[in-house]
């Protein structure tokens, strides 16, 4: 629990697993304020059941270090259900099951995301900052080049690491992939998403998990593939299409925020009730259109870290909320994105902030 208010929102750390990530559960938990492990059978493929036992083996191993795993990130969908190809309906019911399975251990909460072949996009893991730090970096003239050659770099800077969206197996046939996914403009693609969605709500309602969509990274269409959640208008679209409480928002500040005309906290206080999930992240934006990530202090990028806080905070946020990705800093060996340092930083950021907010409201 997150000081002795009265509104508690719940944070959470992203940890890959024993044996799949550089930090152990120990580490985690001298970082002040953390209660949930955000979670993932990493192994399983998109379509997968994820089996209790599977799920038990993590529930013990967060349960001896006390934490929670309400939050899974993520349960991948299935390209036929994005396609609505021939076996949409089966992958569809194994989700139903996934769903059941994870309701069992307490699951509140699952991200996913909607996006055709590619996960999150960057051009640059490593990119060095003039601190001396390295953190992901988007350079725009080089998406236009050959994705085929850009899942390469990727795969190829991962550092021993597999990361999730860009899995090699996967993306071994990418042209398939993108084959796949020629008959799917962004019309079907959102009827595929609501298709998806209208199937699972009973069993959401059954399971008391929400469901929540992660936006797309970046937030604009790229290699000619169609991107849903990209802005305000696609958020209030996708809420609505679906109007149901347990259809939810994993609200990613970093990836609606990679596009300047987004304004993160206007959406935190328009559906906060329907954000069940947020990822908290600073981006810097460079006139050319390419961004860098930074650290999570509110002057080193522009998505207005602090107004976004104010504004969970403003509306009695209650849900899960982890800092998104960090910088690599301090030497730290780590999967891009996912070290121990700049993380921890990040959640002494938000807690400062939240603190303070807190105290202002006289509330501790
Ligand atoms: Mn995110």
């Amino acid at each position: 629990m997150i000081g002795s208010g009265d509104i508690s929102m719940k944070m959470g750390f992203r940890w890959y697993g024993s044996g799949n990530d550089s930090i152990s559960l120990a580490d985690i938990r001298q970082i002040p304020g953390v209660s949930e492990i955000v979670w993932a059978l990493h192994h399983k493929q998109a379509g997968e059941v994820w089996e209790r036992d599977e799920i038990r083996a993590v529930s013990d191993e967060l349960s001896r270090y006390g934490f929670g795993m309400s939050v899974v990130e993520s349960v991948n969908v299935h390209d036929d259900i994005k396609t609505a190809g021939a076996d949409r309906d089966r992958y569809i019911e194994n989700y139903r099951q996934t769903l059941k399975n994870l309701a069992a251990f307490g699951v509140k909460v699952v991200c996913y995301n909607f996006m055709p072949v590619f996960d999150w996009t960057r051009t640059d893991l490593f990119h060095p900052l003039p601190d001396g730090s390295t953190a992901l970096y988007y350079e725009k003239s080089r998406i236009r080049q050959d994705p085929a050659e850009m899942a390469e770099y990727i795969l190829s800077e991962t550092k021993g690491f597999t990361m999730p969206g860009w899995e090699p197996e996967r993306l071994a046939d990418l042209s398939g992939l993108f084959a796949l996914y020629r008959d799917t403009d962004k019309e079907a693609l959102w009827a595929n998403l609501k298709y998806f969605l209208e199937a699972l709500m009973p069993t959401c309602h059954e399971c008391d998990i929400k469901m929540a969509i992660h936006p797309d990274d970046p937030p604009w269409d790229i290699f000619g593939l169609p991107r849903l959640i990209v802005d305000g208008a696609a958020v209030d679209r996708l809420l609505s299409a679906v109007d149901d409480p347990y259809n939810c928002l994993t609200l990613c500040s970093g990836s609606l925020g990679a596009d300047p005309a987004n304004n993160v906290s206007e959406i935190v206080r328009r559906h906060c009730d329907r954000i069940a999930f947020a990822h908290i992240r600073n981006v810097k934006h460079f006139d050319n259109g390419d961004f860098s990530e930074t650290s999570h202090r509110d002057c080193d990028g522009d998505v207005g870290i602090l107004e976004i806080i104010r504004a969970y905070h403003d509306c009695g946020f209650d849900g899960y909320i982890r800092p998104d990705h960090g910088r690599h800093i301090w030497g730290e060996k780590c999967r891009p994105g996912y070290g121990l340092y700049d993380r921890a930083l990040g959640i002494m950021y938000i807690l400062g902030a939240w603190d303070m907010l807190d105290r202002l409201e006289g509330r501790h």
